[in-house]
């Protein structure tokens, strides 16, 4: 990019999402193309993508099933309407999801992101309680530091301070657990953290002070990704999921980040052994290329829905553009990509690998912390005395310009390779971050 006032005057229109926007269009950074494990700038640059985009570009970018699929959708039928009528891929895609869901969730309800699909979880936990005649569970649990979207359940739930003190107290009968970040205790740990089990107690402090009769539901990340890869101590979600079974509370998992094979097998559920009642996911379910999301549901949360007369409708929710063709042949054409290449569980082959890989970086300057399980490394560097996350920035920004993206969030350096990922791309990932954190100094 040039950087002349007409340049500028043409990036004018465009407000960007969660950007320093007046930062960026001084000095933007444009993305062209892409192709597996690269990004192009549109003065030529390669960019290796050590974040799958957004941390859903699971199977590389550009892949040709994917491709071919949207293309053909497109000609063929661009949008059937998802209210009363149905197209055979919405129920084909239902049919291949369940296959890969933990046991039980065998039901499947789409939207079209993360935070749609967070809401329509949080919707369906209180409307499940009221059908049962249980309608004083309203009340939400979520976490300190969580994320879940910027929608405002997603958001009141979510324990990023950030994302919730600019628009005030938000939804009502909200309450949140601990988080489960120790670095007293845990800093430099190979996977789950040995220490913290305990913190799910914290579930039964709110139960006390609330009542489990007006609980209906708590909702965590497996594995906490945008507030800077936080991973569950050893027994946590274990036992978790008994204090919810205790009490009759639901229990969320939010897998927009885990699901589709970031740790190593299908959803984070299947690989920590614990399943919740319902599942949110978005992202990796298309490989990113179309948006979409999706809610997976145990069938005796479907069934207490299907108890009226049977003309009426069970749900009062959906979108305009649920199921919509283009994303159905998208998720598909990336499962068909996810199968043949068995990168649903790729991650938990290189895993190894990419531990002593991330690992390594901890002898540098400022690095107080790392942390990764499957393909997520979370980096964390001392904070600049006064100036929260400027070192990361500096981080990212100086990976760039060596031709590597990066995530930052706070000082946390953040890591979602790509699950078609190989030694040569994990070596460049690493050499770049090394020579960038050391310049950070
Ligand atoms: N839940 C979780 C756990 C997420 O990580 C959402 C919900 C919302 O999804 P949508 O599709 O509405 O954006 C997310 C999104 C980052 C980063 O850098 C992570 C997300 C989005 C943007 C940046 O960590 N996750």
């Amino acid at each position: 990019m040039t950087k002349n006032s007409s340049d500028a005057a043409a990036l004018a229109a465009y407000w960007m999402p969660f950007t320093a926007n007046r930062q960026f269009k001084q000095a933007p950074r444009m993305l062209e193309r892409a192709e597996g494990m690269y990004f192009w700038t549109p003065d030529g640059r390669q960019i290796l993508d050590g974040i799958a985009g957004l941390w859903c570009v699971n199977a590389g970018h550009a892949r040709p099933r994917i491709v071919k699929a949207i293309q053909d959708q497109a000609a063929q039928m661009d949008f059937a309407p998802p209210f009363n009528m149905g197209h055979p891929k919405a129920f084909e895609l239902a049919e291949r999801l369940v296959q890969l869901t933990p046991p039980g969730m065998n039901k499947v309800f789409y939207t079209n992101s993360g935070s749609e699909s967070v809401e329509t979880a949080l919707k369906m936990a209180i409307a499940y309680h009221r059908a049962r005649g249980e309608g004083a569970r309203t009340r939400l649990i979520g976490r300190e530091r969580g994320y879940h979207g910027v929608n405002f359940g997603g958001i009141s739930v979510g324990g990023m301070v950030a994302n919730r003190k600019m628009f005030g107290s938000l939804l009502a009968g909200v309450d949140h657990i601990r988080h489960t970040h120790d670095p007293g205790r845990n800093a430099f740990s190979k996977g789950q953290p040995a220490h913290g089990e305990e913190f799910a107690d914290d579930l039964e402090r709110l139960v006390a002070l609330h009542d489990a009769s007006t609980i209906a539901a708590v909702i965590v990340e497996p594995v906490a990704g945008s507030t800077g890869v936080l991973l569950p101590p050893r027994g946590y979600l274990e036992r978790l999921r008994k204090i919810c079974d205790k009490h009759g509370i639901l229990l969320i998992f939010d897998e927009v980040i885990t699901g589709f094979g970031r740790l190593g097998s299908p959803f984070a559920a299947t690989h920590f052994g614990v399943t919740p009642d319902l599942m949110t996911v978005a992202k990796g379910l298309t490989n990113g290329a179309v948006p979409m999301g999706a809610v997976f549901a145990k069938q005796f949360i479907h069934d207490v829905f299907m108890q009226g007369p049977e003309h009426l409708i069970e749900f009062f929710h959906g979108y305009t553009y649920s199921a919509h063709p283009l994303a159905c042949a998208a998720a598909l054409g990336t499962l068909d990509t996810y199968a043949e290449e068995n990168l649903l569980t790729r991650a938990a082959t290189i895993a190894p690998t990419f531990e002593s890989a991330v690992h390594s970086l901890s002898g540098l300057p400022n690095v107080i912390d790392v942390r990764n399980m499957g393909l997520v490394g979370g980096i964390e560097l001392a904070p600049i005395a006064g100036e929260p996350g400027k070192r990361a920035f500096s981080v990212f920004l100086d990976c760039w310009e060596k031709g590597l993206l990066v995530r930052t969030t706070g000082d946390t350096i953040a890591l979602s390779p790509p699950l078609v990922i190989e030694n040569q791309h994990l070596d460049q990932i690493v050499g770049t971050l090394a020579g960038a954190i050391k310049r950070a100094a």
